[in-house]
């Protein structure tokens, strides 16, 4: 049995999935991939079922409801830790992470690392057709959670991942709190701050050129309130600790 399982969350992807399937087969052979549909109504859980039907080493996930990427990604982790993957990876589909990179990414994990980023915003980094917002959003977002959060990470809300599972079985997935695209931020801080292994790997991201995006203003709030009440409590746990010894 393949030992990494490629996670792959899909809303409203079809003209996107059957391609991304091809080129994350091509890019590592010996990988399963888990596509995680939410009921697009758009006929993407149809297309990635086809693709299934010929390929051994895809199968589907079907939820019934648009649920968020969080949720989707945790019944996706927890396929690949009730299977024994002993890795499991994250990429959207709709072709902004390029599944070449995959190969570099996995065989961080293998050499030590619990996480792997593949990051726009570590030297080496880029990317491509992004609108200004979109771009002031991700590097004023990133920059405001390394302070907020006292973290190492330059990409801390980057969708392109690679995890060791056991990474993941080390703190109860269901405890994740976050729903929208926050999620990928709680995951990598507390990766981080159990002592874990995190290695960014930089990546160019180059902005989809079918479908939509399904990023929306609710998503940032949710972010932004979460970190910042998560470093407002890791102050007061620090201003507390020495008064108790
Ligand atoms: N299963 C599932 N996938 C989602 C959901 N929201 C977004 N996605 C997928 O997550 C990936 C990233 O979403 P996208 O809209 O491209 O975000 P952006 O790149 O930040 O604009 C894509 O593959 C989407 O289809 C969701 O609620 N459920
Ligand atoms: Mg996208």
């Amino acid at each position: 049995m393949a030992d990494l399982l490629v996670l792959v969350p899909t809303y409203n992807e079809v003209e996107s999935i059957a391609d991304l399937l091809a080129r994350v087969r091509a890019a590592l052979p010996d990988a399963d991939v888990l596509v995680i549909d939410d009921g697009s109504p758009d006929g993407t859980g149809e297309l990635a079922d086809a693709a299934a039907a010929a390929d051994p080493a895809i199968s589907v996930l079907h939820r019934t409801a648009k649920d968020g990427l969080g949720r989707a990604y945790l019944a996706g982790f927890a396929r690949a830790r009730e299977l024994g993957y002993g890795f499991a990876a994250e990429i959207d589909a709709d072709g902004s992470h390029d599944p070449a990179e995959l190969p570099a990414m996995v065989a961080l994990a293998r050499a030590g690392a619990d996480l792997v980023i593949g990051s726009r915003w570590v030297p080496g980094g880029a990317v491509r057709n992004w609108p200004w917002l979109r771009q002031a959003i991700s590097r004023g977002g990133n920059a405001y959670a390394r302070v907020a959060l006292r973290s190492d990470i330059r990409d801390i809300t980057a969708g392109f991942r690679v995890f060791r599972t056991s990474a993941l079985s080390r703190f109860d997935a269901t405890t994740v709190s976050s729903q929208g695209y926050c999620f990928q931020v709680e995951m990598a801080w507390r990766i981080e701050k159990s002592g874990l292994t995190v290695v960014e790997h930089p990546i160019t991201f180059v902005e989809r050129a079918h479908g939509r995006s399904k990023m929306h203003m609710g998503i940032v709030a949710e972010a932004l309130w979460r970190v910042t009440l998560w470093g407002l409590a890791e102050r007061l746990q620090a201003a507390e600790r020495p008064r108790r010894s």
